[in-house]
């Protein structure tokens, strides 16, 4: 088996051996996917996975703009066009200076299997630029929105592909990024997901990603007659997704500890609590200062510069920042305090040694694609809700978050469950996330 494995491993190298972070993602795949379909007569001789590894297209441009000194400024863009077996191209634009095609590849092709679980009809892409967002003016960020909008546009659209936030990309952006697309294709479309309220977003979008992670550890937590509450919480990330997971942990009456920034992390022994999470939001969404600032009104709690938060002792962790930010060493720490269960908020936070680790010791591990997917999986229902002209109450969206995270977990159970009764949720998730996609490449033909 292993042979085979490193067969197929040696082939995806060999073109894209330059791409870390791409051969990372595949090598996880790889490794759970090919023992499954290795015996399966309908997958036999089709190189489906060969095909579901090569972008369908990759799109580069170059992304101009004036900054406030009337300086031309450089950047490059980009769409990785994954997978559209099932549904449009679908995923978020990532604007952060080290965006590449490795990183956006990796993305993409987790953006796949994770749009897959999901249950909605959603092929896979991703996209996003080098641009570095931190210390621009508002003008700025309009300015290169557009700029990378005026290219996009003609690659785009609400039957083809639906472009979302991601890192750097927030509801600001995406206002910048749909207001040029409508300019340019005069058409009010669905064509990207995460907009306003008032036209065309849907409810508990902003919310869903950090809420469905922990709804997803709830969901691990009963399996073995568990909860959250009194739960100890440690969260890195103090952007979209970990703010709404440090909300929805707080409501589920657990107590959260640390939240993060590139800078460092701040340590509360008091617990994070909504009066506390409502300066966060503020800190980071409105004045756009650093997480340390939140020292300064709470002097009780402390800054730990240039370190990550996994050596506080803590129940449950929550990585939401970015991709491997959690090493072996942060693995083997977690498991020595204690940790009991780890949900991903961000997509593929773990490195594959810690993952291992976690699974070696057999707490409950759930990948970023699994446990992160209530974001694009409301993505899905705003564009269910666009096509349908018309808006699901809060509660409504809520509830269908919930559903579809219960039955993200169900497809886990039932593809990563062994005799013993441990759930491998990696093998479980891709397993769940290639067969839909796999049977629908089948029915396709070669194209
Ligand atoms: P935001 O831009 O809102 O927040 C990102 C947070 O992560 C910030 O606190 C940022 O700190 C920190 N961060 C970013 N890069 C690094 C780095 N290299 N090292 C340390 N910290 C870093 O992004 P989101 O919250 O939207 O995304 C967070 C993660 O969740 C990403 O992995 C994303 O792919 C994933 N995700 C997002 C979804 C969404 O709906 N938004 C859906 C599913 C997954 P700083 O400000 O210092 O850069
Ligand atoms: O990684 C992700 O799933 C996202 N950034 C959200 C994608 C989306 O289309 O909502």
């Amino acid at each position: 088996m292993q042979d085979k494995i490193n067969g197929f491993l040696d082939l995806v190298r060999e073109r894209n051996g330059n791409e870390p972070e791409f051969m990372q993602a595949v090598e996880e795949v790889a490794e759970t996917v090919i023992p499954y379909i290795v015996n399966k007569d309908i997958y036999h001789g089709k190189n489906i996975l060969l095909r579901m590894v090569e972008p369908e297209r990759v799109i580069s441009f170059r992304v101009c703009w004036v900054d406030d000194q009337g300086e031309i400024q450089v950047n490059r863009g980009y769409r990785v066009q994954m997978n559209s077996a099932i549904g449009p191209y679908k995923g978020g634009l990532r604007f952060h200076p080290t965006v590449d095609l490795s990183i956006l590849k990796f993305l993409a092709f987790e953006q796949v299997f994770k749009n897959s679980l999901t249950t909605l009809p959603m092929g896979g892409g991703k996209g996003g630029s080098d641009f570095d967002p931190k210390g621009k003016s508002d003008n700025e960020i309009m300015r290169c929105c557009h700029s990378f909008m005026s290219e996009l546009f003609r690659h785009i659209g609400p039957n083809t592909d639906v472009p979302a936030g991601d890192i750097g990309v927030g509801g600001r952006e995406i206002g910048y990024l749909f207001g040029k697309y409508k300019k340019l294709s005069n058409e009010f479309t669905g064509v990207l997901t995460g907009k306003g309220v008032s036209w065309g977003g849907s409810l508990i979008r902003p919310e869903a990603t950090g809420y469905g992670t922990v709804y997803f550890a709830q969901n691990m937590l009963a399996t073995k007659g568990d909860d959250l509450t009194n739960k100890t919480v440690v969260i890195s990330g103090s952007g979209n997704v970990a703010q709404f997971a440090a909300e929805k942990s707080i409501q589920l009456g657990a107590k959260v500890l640390t939240m993060s920034d590139s800078s460092g992390y701040i340590y509360d022994s008091e617990g994070i609590d909504d009066e506390k999470l409502k300066h966060i939001m503020n800190l980071k969404n409105v004045q756009r200062k650093r997480i340390s600032e939140y020292c300064i009104k709470y002097p009780n709690s402390e800054f730990v510069k240039g370190k990550t938060p996994w050596a506080t002792k803590c129940d449950i962790a929550l990585p939401c920042a970015t991709q491997n930010e959690l090493d072996l060493n942060d693995a083997k720490v977690l498991l020595k305090n204690g940790c009991i269960c780890v949900s991903e908020g961000a997509n593929m936070p773990s490195t594959k040694d810690a993952v291992h680790e976690f699974q070696k010791a057999k707490i409950l591990f759930a990948p970023g694609k699994a446990s992160n997917a209530g974001g694009v999986a409301t993505s899905g229902l705003e564009m269910t809700q666009n096509s349908l002209r018309y808006n699901w109450s809060r509660e409504e969206v809520d509830k269908k978050l919930k559903d579809i995270m219960m039955d993200i977990h169900d497809s886990c159970i039932e593809y990563g469950s062994d005799d013993n009764g441990y759930v491998d949720y990696v093998k479980g998730a891709n397993i769940a996330g290639f067969v839909k996609v796999a049977d629908a490449m089948l029915a396709q033909g070669i194209v």
